[in-house]
């Protein structure tokens, strides 16, 4: 694999003298049966890829070729991941990703939050030159150029610069919210707001923080190093390291918009509802998130794997499958498929239906099921005839349901299946 920039681009100064921090090491409780069994940004999203794979390729896209990547929770998927797509970077010209878990930082604990994970591995910013650091999260999907973001934050001579969306209010209060004047100073943070109504702009939205940031070197020092003294600090970016900057620094908003002006795409898959919605974006014909631009590619690491296979049953029946998203090493035999997503190694068998559905890596369906609206966890294996996703009730007896009636199938689900 040969990292290359897009036409026309160099990796200039700006993106030369940042170093970027992944915040990978939530505990995605929101993802319920999900991420049981593994860290958020390790879960599989868009067939071929995992999530934090998006923020990482931005990284290399953008030509900020140093990150370190802080783990915790169920971080063996995840370290092993990174490991294997970031291991052919050249270490002789400066690049490379660290994996910071837990316990290897300065104080040998876990991260308390946000702000003390980047704390506990300050050591990445001593040993590397550096005049701007750039704070991620490993649990977005989106496409973005951050050295828009960084020589934004250069022209304005900001302290802090915060990417930032505009939201439906319904949704504010999932976000910290932005209120700033015309040149996009910030005035105004509120971290996840019972009721975001009073933030509202002329649009009807509010301007929503991605959790993205752009600090000066040494105003993050002397931030973190404030928030530690803090004793009544829960050492999180939203909740008190840029709420209390407001006071005394030059708060920007940067908004996220594509090469065309237009809004950016970006989303939060924070919920089963964000990662089902995001996933069926993808499924539509013309897709807000592209993940066919060579210029921007999304780079993974994934096994080599056979062709994707459609095939006739023993009784004559073919396979078919529309508007869907079909990823290497799946079979289907006299299988429908449509408006889905197949992660790879998913077969299915005779006769059966999977319908607005995605199915994670290594799925087998077995003959004549119907799978309908559902997300179906990495290795199940369906039974044959089973149903899911026709019956609520039922579904909601068995698996787990959303309130949008998504239905989520877990090995353990099935486990407890007579
Ligand atoms: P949340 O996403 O709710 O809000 P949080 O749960 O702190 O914030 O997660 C931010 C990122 O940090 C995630 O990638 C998560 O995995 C990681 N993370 C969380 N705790 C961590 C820890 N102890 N150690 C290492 N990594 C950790 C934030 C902002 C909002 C903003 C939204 C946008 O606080 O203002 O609107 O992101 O999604
Ligand atoms: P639209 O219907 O305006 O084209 P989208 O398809 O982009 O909207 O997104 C679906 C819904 O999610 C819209 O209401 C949109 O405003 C909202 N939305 C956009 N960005 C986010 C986000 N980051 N997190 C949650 N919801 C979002």
């Amino acid at each position: 694999m040969r990292l290359v920039n897009p036409p026309g681009r160099y990796i200039d100064d700006i993106a030369r003298n940042t170093i970027a921090y992944v915040l990978a090491g939530g505990k995605g409780t929101r993802l319920g049966s999900l991420t049981k069994v593994r860290a958020k940004p390790a879960t599989p999203f868009g067939g071929k890829y995992r999530i934090i794979d998006f923020t990482l390729s931005n990284c290399m896209n953008s030509g900020i070729r140093r990150v370190g990547v802080m783990t915790q929770y169920n971080a063996i998927g995840l370290l092993q991941h990174v490991q294997r797509t970031w291991s052919h970077l050249v270490s002789e010209m400066g690049e490379f990703v660290y994996l910071l878990p837990a316990h290897q930082g300065s104080s040998n604990g876990w991260y308390t939050g946000t702000a003390d994970a980047i704390w506990q591995n300050l050591k990445m910013l001593e040993v590397t030159d550096t005049e701007h650091v750039l704070v991620l999260a490993g649990d977005h999907v989106y496409s973005m150029d951050y050295l828009t973001m960084l020589h934004d934050h250069v022209a304005q001579n900001a302290d802090v610069t915060i990417g930032c969306v505009e939201v439906p209010q319904r949704v504010g209060n999932q976000f910290g919210i932005l209120q700033c004047d015309e040149d996009g100073r910030i005035h105004q943070f509120i971290e996840k707001p019972d009721d975001p109504s009073p933030y509202a702009l002329p649009s009807g939205n509010v301007l929503a923080s991605m959790g993205i940031y752009v600090f000066n070197k040494q105003m993050l020092l002397d931030l973190l190093h404030a928030d530690h003294q803090d004793e009544n600090s829960s050492h999180d970016f939203g909740n008190d390291i840029l709420p209390k900057a407001l006071a005394s620094h030059k708060l920007i908003a940067h908004h996220f918009k594509n090469c065309d002006g237009q809004p950016g795409y970006w989303r939060d898959v924070g919920t089963i509802e964000a990662y089902y919605d995001a996933s069926m974006d993808l499924i539509a014909a013309v897709p807000k998130l592209n993940l066919y631009n060579k210029h921007w590619p999304i780079w993974t690491y994934q096994e080599h794997l056979p062709p994707v296979k459609l095939t006739h049953d023993s009784c004559g029946h073919h396979a078919y499958a529309k508007d869907s998203l079909i990823s290497a090493g799946c079979v289907f035999v006299g299988a429908q498929i449509s408006r889905s997503l197949c992660c790879y190694n998913v077969r299915v068998e005779a006769c059966a239906e999977v319908h607005q559905s995605i199915l994670l890596p290594d799925v087998h369906v077995g003959a004549n099921c119907v799978v309908h609206h559902a997300i179906i966890d990495e290795g199940c294996v369906i039974p044959d005839g089973l149903e899911i996703g026709e019956d609520a009730e039922l579904d909601a007896q068995r698996f787990a349901i959303t309130e949008n009636g998504v239905v989520v199938v877990t090995k353990a689900h099935l486990a407890q299946l007579v």
